[in-house]
């Protein structure tokens, strides 16, 4: 029956659309039934989903919490603020932006406060592991911006900080980038914040992918750092898909007119919401336990990987993600991917710092543990699924040994549940 107005008289997801519903089941089906290993995913709390799901969609708040362009803000700032007062605390930070609406957006913003268009930055080269938006030729920060990158040491894997120093002097930036997309090690910020300094440029860290490791104190927190952080909440720290951004309070005011109004309009407040609820859960004692399982379970992977001889970037890891370089495997990357779904193991090519292939065949995959935390696993599953990695690639020409992979695959997800289906 239609209601007055303009209701439809059916409500449910599966009445109004039964093909997006179809296919939200489908996608939840094959969460639980795929061994997820991208490193930067996750699963959010059945918390974050309700708070993401609910009604602060419908609520237009252009501006920030006590100074909106639109009445009716008094609940919307109230979330707003709950999930400042929180990020703060956590992240021991003078000031905290949460409106960004992604990683990208939040350094845009930082981009946009800071530079002019043609200002030298020097960020981490993408096919070194470094982030699209920290300068690459192809993303609005290599195109407005004059881009200079460093890179890791050819044999070690590791950022050489001398090296970065050296182009830092020669090429003299106004803002100095780290952060990283497939680094497995711990990054020296107080090393790269003295370059900074030295050469008179603003220093950014993006911690898209360790701020949960960040926030549980398991990795060095770049906010005491780095004169501006940004992240993202949905990857290592289980919050919904957002950014934001961390800086010193001289930098307050300058960042918040870069995110609004320079370069977005009105806030997500569904999603602020969520954020702010996942910030409630990572101050939760459970919280710090479930960061060090995850990088206590990358580093069995690790161990697992390397006893079945596969060569990893840096010969391992610090956080929650390590790297395969397969050239000695006689298998590509974007193959790999492909074999490895097929008995429903999730992982992503990657390329590998002085990779001999391009991006879209390149010669390495990224595995990482936060998603198989979340289900509950530990060490010893991370044990096992490197030795069904190794059996899938190693003899990937035999049906019955994939097959019985498969089979293994399938009894890890139904012990293990997606815990909120
Ligand atoms: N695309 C994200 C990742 O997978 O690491 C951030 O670059």
């Amino acid at each position: 029956m239609n209601e007055p107005g303009f209701r439809l008289g059916f409500e449910l997801l599966g009445e109004v659309d039964p093909e997006i519903a179809a296919t939200i089941n489908e996608e939840e089906k094959r969460q639980q039934e795929n061994l997820i290993m991208i490193a930067s995913e996750n699963l959010v709390s059945r918390a974050v989903l309700q708070a993401q799901g609910s009604v602060l969609t419908n609520k237009y708040a252009e501006g920030y919490a006590g100074a909106r362009y639109y009445g009716g803000c008094t609940f919307v700032d109230r979330a707003e603020e709950l999930a400042i007062k929180r990020a703060k605390e956590i992240f021991s930070a003078e000031h905290v932006n949460v409106q960004p609406h992604s990683g990208t957006s939040a350094n845009m913003a930082v981009y946009l406060a800071f530079l002019q268009p043609g200002d030298k930055i020097l960020g981490m080269d993408l096919s070194h592991g470094g982030h699209l938006t920290h300068g690459s030729k192809v993303n609005i920060s290599g195109i407005y911006y004059q881009a200079f990158s460093y890179g890791v040491n050819r044999e070690t894997g590791l950022i050489d900080l001398g090296n970065v120093r050296k182009i830092a002097r020669e090429t003299k930036p106004r803002l100095i980038i780290a952060g990283a997309s497939s680094y497995p090690r711990f990054i020296d910020f107080e090393g790269f914040a003295a370059i900074a300094k030295e050469v008179g440029a603003l220093f950014l860290v993006d911690m898209a992918h360790t701020a949960g490791l960040v926030a549980a104190g398991v990795h060095p927190n770049p906010v005491l750092y780095a004169d501006l952080v940004t992240a993202t909440t949905h990857k290592t720290f289980r919050g919904p898909r957002g950014g934001m951004i961390f800086c010193r309070s001289e930098y307050a005011a300058a960042i918040d007119k870069a995110v609004f109004p320079g370069l977005q309009g009105g806030p997500l407040m569904h999603i602020i919401a969520a954020k702010a609820v996942a910030f409630k859960e990572a101050q939760l004692p459970g919280f710090v336990k479930y960061q060090e399982k995850v990088v206590a379970n990358a580093r069995a992977l690790a161990e697992g990987l390397a006893a079945e001889g596969f060569k990893l970037l840096t010969g391992g890891t610090d956080t929650h993600l390590v790297l395969v370089d397969l050239r000695s495997n006689a298998i590509s990357g974007k193959e790999a991917e492909a074999l490895l779904e097929s008995v429903h193991i999730t992982v992503n090519k990657n390329v590998i710092p002085y990779d001999p292939k391009g991006a879209n065949d390149p010669s390495g995959i990224r595995l990482g543990t936060p998603t198989l935390t979340s289900r509950g696993m530990e060490t010893g599953q991370m044990l096992e699924i490197a030795a069904l990695i190794a059996e899938t690639i190693n003899y990937r020409n035999d049906k019955k040994r994939l097959e019985k992979v498969r089979s293994r695959v399938a009894e890890l997800c139904s012990a293990f549940k997606v815990y909120y289906f």
